[in-house]
């Protein structure tokens, strides 16, 4: 059998892998400690995780619990900026490289933690120069350069809020998150490449800022590129970033922050059009995203860190912008893709820099499995000791391959459950404790409670359900931006107030180990992005060709999920060209973004309905994977499920 088939046959993949005595040896934690402490004493496993931070003034209470509602560490003083930056300051860490940065066309940057510190507090003090003030909301639409963690730490130096945007969003996207948290000033930049490609983000940051009152000023990264890149400069609005940084102080002492005073908000897709803006607070978020480093990913000193999600989702934030800093290693931000200029971009950037610590998503690595293994034997990967997952289910085979190929069976893997709203790791095995299992995230973390449950809340030792999370943790988001009430609504109304349903279906097995199964409601996974099915709706529908609209998702090899859109035409459907759907496609591009554009268009005069009236989303999903259709007598038009057919390829 040749390897390949091999790969194909590992659906059923139910091995054990241990990590190896070597690893044990030398990892953070190696033994039962840390779960025996959190089951015996739950506040006191936290207050342990607490105290590995620096407070300016410690806690009064642990945890109020007011269902939904938690409070962590109150009367405790802190700021995440001084725990990622200052306190490193003072010994052997001063002039470690923090952030070693890697452009798409191999320019290099490096700053220490005694330069990043500086040019943090050049910048908040540029913010306040700009009347910026503790609690106000700050955007910023950047892509992967060093001044998007810059912008995030000098925010949460001076108290302000953070509301980073993925550079990819298009203009619309960038206004109504601009417009729901009402931000003051927008970082952006004029403009740089993608896989070559212009990307203009400061042409698309005016478009949005026309119908943005909010913002008073806009400042503006220049990128090296020279003249193709020039924009327009707004009078009295926009101001260059390395004008204002150069008459900057450096000296800004950090705010204190109460530990519940608000750290950044990040819009997610939910079930419904308007995406959520999730909050979350200092002092908690602290401790989730330090702890998580040094216990998931094993973070020391000597360790190189990559994670190669970009800031502009919570992965971005919690295991670029602060995680890593917090435990003081020397991480790597890289701008590129994985395939420009050629495939083995990631193999190369880790043999450069001798990457240690590998954070990668499940879409990935069936690409990088897909352009074949050849590619990363082609570099030397033996700085790896470590691999992480994150995003989306790991498939088995694509877990195999991955230790097989990157971690050379040498290096344990870490598939790491977690979400916008968990802002930190809650599912994960520590990597020098127990096995793993391909395709199965394993356990809830020490101090976390999570559960799976039938449709009744009724908690299952094995078998299938829904994921929920029976006691609050300290990254919990706290509410949504300007509606609470959608976090009762979205999160703890669908039994008790005291159970947050993550919205994902999972299995555990005998051994406890749980394998997530991916959403159960209407999000989308694509590439490990989250879309909602009702935002790419309400989008199609604004077109004014377009009636109704239903989306719904479909397996893909390596994006994990792809979108197939169904629409219904207020013209003569008989007429629908492919220039038509192409020009469906980019009016969806254009106004969300490009990870939003769906994959096929399938045009009708009507959607299939049943006779109440309900479009019949679960026959969609059949008619998108080309299963067998069930019952459809209860379809009030027949004919609309052949009309659809005669499209499929
Ligand atoms: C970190 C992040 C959250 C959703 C979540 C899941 C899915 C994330 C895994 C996973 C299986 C994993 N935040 N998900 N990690 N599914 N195994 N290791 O991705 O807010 O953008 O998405 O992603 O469905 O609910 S997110």
């Amino acid at each position: 059998m040749t390897e390949k088939a091999e790969f194909a046959n590992l659906l059923q993949e139910s091995r054990m892998f241990e990590p190896s005595e070597a690893f044990k040896a030398q990892a953070n934690v190696n033994d039962n400690s840390l779960y025996e402490r959190a089951d015996e004493d739950f506040e006191g496993y936290w207050e342990d995780r607490a105290r590995e931070l620096e407070w300016f003034q410690p806690w009064n209470t642990v945890l109020t619990w007011e269902p939904p509602h938690c409070k962590w560490f109150e009367g405790g003083k802190l700021n995440i900026c001084h725990n990622a930056l200052d306190r490193h300051l003072d010994g052997p860490r001063r002039n470690k490289a923090a952030i070693i940065w890697e452009g798409e066309n191999y320019d290099t940057r490096t700053l220490t933690y005694l330069q990043l510190h500086r040019e943090v507090c050049q910048f908040a003090n540029v913010l306040k120069g700009l009347g910026v003030k503790k609690g106000d909301r700050v955007a910023i639409y950047l892509p992967m350069v060093v001044e998007a963690a810059v912008a995030m730490l000098a925010c949460a130096r001076i108290g302000a809020i953070h509301s980073v945007v993925f550079g990819g969003f298009a203009p619309e996207s960038l206004r109504d998150r601009i417009n729901d948290c009402e931000a003051k000033v927008l970082v952006t930049e004029d403009g740089s490449t993608r896989r070559g490609k212009a990307l203009l983000l400061k042409d698309t940051a005016d478009k949005a800022l026309e119908e943005t009152p909010c913002i008073k000023k806009v400042v503006v990264v220049k990128r090296p590129y020279g003249d193709p890149y020039q924009c327009t400069m707004k009078e009295g609005r926009d101001l260059w970033y390395h004008d204002l940084m150069a008459k900057a102080d450096t000296d800004c002492p950090c705010e204190e922050m109460d530990a519940e005073d608000p750290l950044f908000i990040l819009y997610t897709s939910g079930t419904t059009g308007k995406p959520k803006g999730v909050v979350h607070t200092t002092g908690g978020y602290a401790v989730g995203a330090h702890s998580t480093c040094k216990y998931v990913f094993d973070m020391k000193d000597t360790d190189i860190f990559w994670c190669t999600a970009d800031v502009g989702w919570v992965t971005g934030h919690t295991y670029i912008a602060y995680g890593p800093l917090m435990n003081g290693v020397t991480q790597i931000m890289f701008e590129g893709v994985p395939n420009h200029p050629h495939n083995g971009r990631f193999w190369e950037v880790i043999e450069k820099y001798r990457v240690t610590i590998f954070y990668t998503a499940p879409t990935a690595i069936r690409a990088f499995m897909k352009w074949g293994e050849e590619i990363p034997q082609k570099f030397d990967l033996s700085s790896l000791r470590l691999l992480g997952s994150v995003g989306e289910p790991i498939n088995p085979e694509a877990w195999i391959w991955y230790h097989t190929y990157i971690g050379r069976e040498g290096c344990p893997i870490v598939d790491t459950w977690w979400q916008t709203e968990t802002g930190s790791i809650l599912m994960s095995n520590l990597p020098g404790v127990n096995g793993m299992k391909p395709g199965k995230a394993g356990l809830a973390l020490p101090g976390v409670c999570i559960e799976i449950v039938d449709d009744q809340c009724n908690p299952l030792a094995t078998g299938s359900g829904l994921l929920v999370i029976k006691k609050p943790w300290p990254s919990m988001l706290r509410t949504i931006w300007g509606d609470d009430q959608r976090l009762i609504d979205t999160y703890f109304s669908k039994w008790d107030i005291q159970t947050y349903f993550a919205g994902d279906g999972a299995t555990r097995d005998e051994d406890g180990y749980i394998m997530v199964l991916g959403r159960v409601d209407d999000v989308l996974n694509v590439s490990g992005h989250r879309i909602g099915t009702m935002e790419i709706e309400s989008v199609l529908v604004e077109h004014p060709k377009v009636a109704e609209a239903a989306v719904v998702g479909k397996q893909h090899e390596i994006k994990g999920q792809a979108i197939v859109a169904y629409v219904s035409y207020k013209g003569d459907v008989s007429h629908v060209s492919e220039a038509d759907i192409a020009e469906l496609k980019k009016f969806v591009a254009d106004k969300i973004g490009a990870i939003a554009r769906p994959d096929e268009i399938y045009v009708s005069h009507d959607l299939p309905k049943t006779r109440s009236g309900k479009i019949m989303r679960r026959l969609l999903r059949d008619i998108a994977e080309g299963r067998e259709l069930g019952d459809t007598t209860t379809l009030a038009d027949p004919s609309v499920v052949e009309e659809i057919r005669k499209q499929l390829a």
